[in-house]
């Protein structure tokens, strides 16, 4: 049993160390709404990953805010917890906000493996001792940028090159990057830029070799993904499609995508990308583990969640010196030079969280305690 005795969130403001643009639009910094709980004398983290706008999903960090603050950080201080896996049913009566939600249940996983002294990456049921990573790589100035920049990520030793397009900025594009590369593992994401109109422009990207293409389509479909797929040789990878495991069913039944990327704010928490990451290995789709700009905090919870089996496929989760001048927790996070995260041994996340640099980031709190308990 879980005794928390107070929430505290706030909201922390970082530079990016290098803009990131996708179909969707620019972003230069972060706001990031961070929940901290206070439970039995330990300390545990929740990164939410909404944006700043509701340009990739419909959640926006003021959103997220206003339900954690009244909705499930109420909930969450009044229930009884056994560990991360009660908070779907503690929190079910709130629909949506699934990025909100994940920001409390990550954390309350985040606490659990502290108290029972074990790695978060085998509480959530974790094997691998390193993860493979790709980068994500935003929409460039120009072609020479890109190819400075893509470049540079091979050296480094990352194993997937993730390229995101949009019209203008697409076939041109991987003509540049496989005439100079033509066998790295190289893949693009749209962020749904595309539309039915476009689907002979895309049925021309298999010469490309793609590992995959990310959410062509529409963020809520599944239909025309399964009538694009049908005349691809090349994968369809879903993602803002993907909100829980009946969709994954869904998509896999209806063969709109062959790979899932699993981004744990995305779906809600730990419980539904377990459950996510299971339905797809049943069937014999392999996932990855996506990513949102996250800092240290949210970072480190995807490194654990990253070595459950099927996560099979490099994910975005990449160096902290891609993001941040300065991350939050300690170590940051590094990759080999055969482009693998060591998974943390340690008990909890594995990072020690630096609380003075989030003190000096911090624009906007807000704490909420639980009511005195009454000991037997
Ligand atoms: O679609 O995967 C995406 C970043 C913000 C919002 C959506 C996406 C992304 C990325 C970056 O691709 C992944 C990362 O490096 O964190
Ligand atoms: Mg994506």
């Amino acid at each position: 049993m879980l005794n928390i005795d107070a929430i505290h969130l706030r909201e922390i403001n970082m530079p990016l160390a290098y803009p990131f643009e996708t179909s969707f639009g620019l972003t230069t910094g972060r706001r990031i709404l961070l929940v901290e709980l206070e439970a039995d004398g330990l300390t545990a983290w929740g990164e939410c990953v909404a944006g700043e706008h509701p340009y990739f999903s419909d959640e926006m960090i003021d959103t997220a805010w206003i339900i954690t603050e009244h909705e499930l950080a109420p909930r969450l201080l009044e229930a009884e917890i056994e560990g991360g896996g009660s908070c779907p049913e503690i929190f079910k009566q709130v629909r949506g906000h699934r990025m909100a939600k994940a920001a409390l249940e990550n954390a309350v996983w985040d606490l659990e493996a502290q108290v029972e002294r074990v790695p978060l990456s085998q509480l959530l049921g974790g094997t691998r001792k390193t993860i493979p990573c790709g980068v994500s790589i935003g929409i460039q100035p120009s072609l020479e940028k890109l190819m400075d920049t893509i470049a540079a990520e091979l050296a480094a030793g990352y194993q997937r090159i993730k390229l995101k397009c949009k019209q203008g900025w697409d076939n041109q594009v991987f003509e540049a990057v496989r005439e100079r590369w033509p066998d790295i593992m190289l893949s693009c994401d749209a962020n749904s830029a595309y539309r039915m109109r476009d689907f002979d422009h895309i049925a021309t990207w298999d010469r490309f070799k793609l590992l995959m293409i990310e959410q062509p389509l529409w963020y809520d479909d599944f239909y025309f993904h399964s009538m694009l797929q049908k005349r691809l040789d090349t994968a369809i990878c879903l993602d803002e499609s993907i909100r829980n495991r009946r969709d994954a069913l869904a998509a896999i039944d209806m063969e709109s995508c062959r790979i899932i990327n699993v981004k744990v704010g995305r779906v809600g928490g730990f419980s539904e990308a377990i459950a996510v990451h299971n339905a797809a290995a049943e069937r014999g789709i392999p996932v990855w583990c996506g990513g949102m700009l996250e800092t240290g905090i949210g970072r480190s919870h995807n490194i654990a969640l990253s070595s459950l089996p099927n996560f099979s496929l490099p994910g975005d989760v990449s160096a902290s010196s891609r993001y941040w001048v300065q991350d939050i927790i300690e170590p940051p996070v590094t990759v080999s030079a055969k482009g693998e995260i060591a998974v943390p041994t340690a008990a909890g996340r594995g990072f020690e969280v630096r609380k003075d640099r989030i003190e000096a980031l911090t624009v906007r709190r807000q704490s909420l305690y639980a009511k005195a308990r009454v000991t037997a």
